[in-house]
């Protein structure tokens, strides 16, 4: 006998799909396909996932973007999740998700949770599609209009930079992360040989490019000093150490910046080096935002349970979706920690909206990342739906679901592109040689 089967041939545990009975009027459905779409309308590689369904016409989109390995996320899309997915009935969002987490025994990291959640998301999409709603109104209705964002202020030097945000003060922006590049930095910096191999084994100039951790700490408090000296009170200022300094120099630099009054201070230590929050924490209070980096709960429950960072900064395709950061978004509440998404250009405009649609619903939003305050007209193409940027905020559409669109005609017109060493992440070390974090 099937272990799965009681003797009178009874389901113990429902085959799929689920017999549970339907809500009033959404007869139950199954899902018939999950595809994987490749596509970099800007140059950057994402992965978007559509769930089909046996309502003809009803699909789901998700993005499942790790744009430094987007194959094996797409192999774990089509060879593993798309069995496990076919039969079963989309409205189980929570039930799927839990089998499917756990469907590898080995469970976690970027690929999978990725691949997860493209899935995921499009079960969300496909949830406010069915009833008629965004899915800001499924998590619990809108707590504000519209989703605060910052910009990136990149610039080649302090005057350069301060013009940008005039530029973009204009425009009614309120927030900015600064960056300058630091002296002699490579960080960044790809190039683009015709022969990746090469490239990868060719030592960087590091006479040129060597990156150290005093001048960059410098710099950045000279940034600073200079760009509130310019600006004054009425601008938020952010910056992203990006785990690059020694932890002890991170400590130093969030004192030395406090009278600068930062928005927040991004990753100024790894994951590996979190119990070093403990240490900064006790010594200053520049507010601190954390995560990007993480993808499972034993590196960001410790965080938000005690009180070691003030802004939650998680890229959610990387912990699984939307249905683990709603949870992550309503423990942070409980512990005074606000959200600040991650939103760089490797997140699809799917992904930016799931963001969006938790900015509004969430009473601990702090802030919406956007790289650029503006999608390209090849975005846009691609992905119609984009949410509107206004007045300094991200501004959904009221469309069912999460309202984006995949226009796939469109997606196939902008297929990857070759980069250096395959998309990795491009090396950053010191004058000696020796490889800094990230
Ligand atoms: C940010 C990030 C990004 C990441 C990128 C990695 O805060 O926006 O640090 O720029 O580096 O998403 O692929
Ligand atoms: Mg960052």
């Amino acid at each position: 006998m099937d272990d799965h089967m009681l003797g009178d041939g009874e389901p113990m545990w429902p085959a799929v799909p689920r017999p549970w009975a339907p809500t009033r009027g959404m007869e139950p459905i199954t899902i018939t396909d999950v595809k994987a779409f490749c596509t970099a309308p800007d140059g950057v590689r994402l992965v978007v996932v559509k769930v089909e369904t046996s309502d003809a016409g009803l699909y789901g989109l998700g993005c499942a973007t790790f744009t430094q390995r987007p194959l094996a996320v797409v192999t774990a899309i089509e060879q593993y999740l798309r069995p496990f997915l076919l039969g079963r009935n989309p409205d189980d969002i929570e039930d799927i998700w839990q089998a499917a987490y756990v469907s590898s025994y080995w469970r976690s990291g970027p690929v999978l949770n990725n691949a997860l959640s493209g899935v995921d998301m499009a079960l969300w999409d496909i949830k406010g599609k069915r009833a008629g709603m965004p899915v800001y109104q499924l998590l619990g209705g809108r707590t504000r209009r519209s989703a605060d964002i910052y910009v990136h202020a990149s610039a080649r030097d302090f005057g350069e930079l301060e013009d940008k945000i005039r530029g973009h003060m204009e425009a009614g922006i309120r927030h900015f992360r600064l960056d300058v590049p630091a002296p002699g930095t490579s960080f960044g910096a790809t190039g683009s040989a015709a022969n990746p191999a090469e490239e990868l084994w060719r030592p960087l100039d590091l006479e040129r490019s060597a990156w150290e951790p005093r001048p960059y700490a410098r710099q950045v408090l000279e940034m600073f000093e200079h760009v509130r000296g310019a600006l004054g009170e009425d601008v938020e200022l952010l910056h992203d150490v990006h785990e690059l300094l020694p932890p002890i120099m991170a400590v130093q630099l969030a004192k030395d910046l406090e009278a600068y009054k930062l928005f927040f201070l991004e990753d100024p230590v790894a994951p590996e080096d979190n119990e070093y929050l403990r240490m900064l924490r006790a010594q200053s209070s520049t507010p601190i935002a954390i995560g990007e980096l993480y993808v499972n709960q034993h590196e960001y429950v410790p965080v938000i349970r005690d009180r070691l960072i003030d802004f939650i900064r998680v890229h959610i395709s990387d912990i699984g979706g939307l249905t683990p950061a709603r949870k992550l978004a309503t423990l942070c509440e409980f512990f005074g920690v606000r959200t600040a998404w991650h939103g760089p250009s490797d997140t699809s405009p799917v992904g930016l909206s799931a963001n969006l649609h938790l900015d509004l619903a969430c009473p601990n939003f702090g802030i919406q990342e956007q790289m650029t305050p503006w999608f390209s007209e090849a975005m846009q193409e691609v992905f119609p739906g984009c949410p509107e940027i206004r007045d300094g905020a991200l501004w959904s559409n009221d469309r069912p679901g999460l309202g984006v669109d995949l226009d796939e005609r469109a997606a196939a017109r902008h297929p990857f592109p070759d980069h250096v060493f395959n998309g990795a992440w491009p090396e950053t070390r010191r004058a000696d040689g020796t490889v800094v974090r990230p």
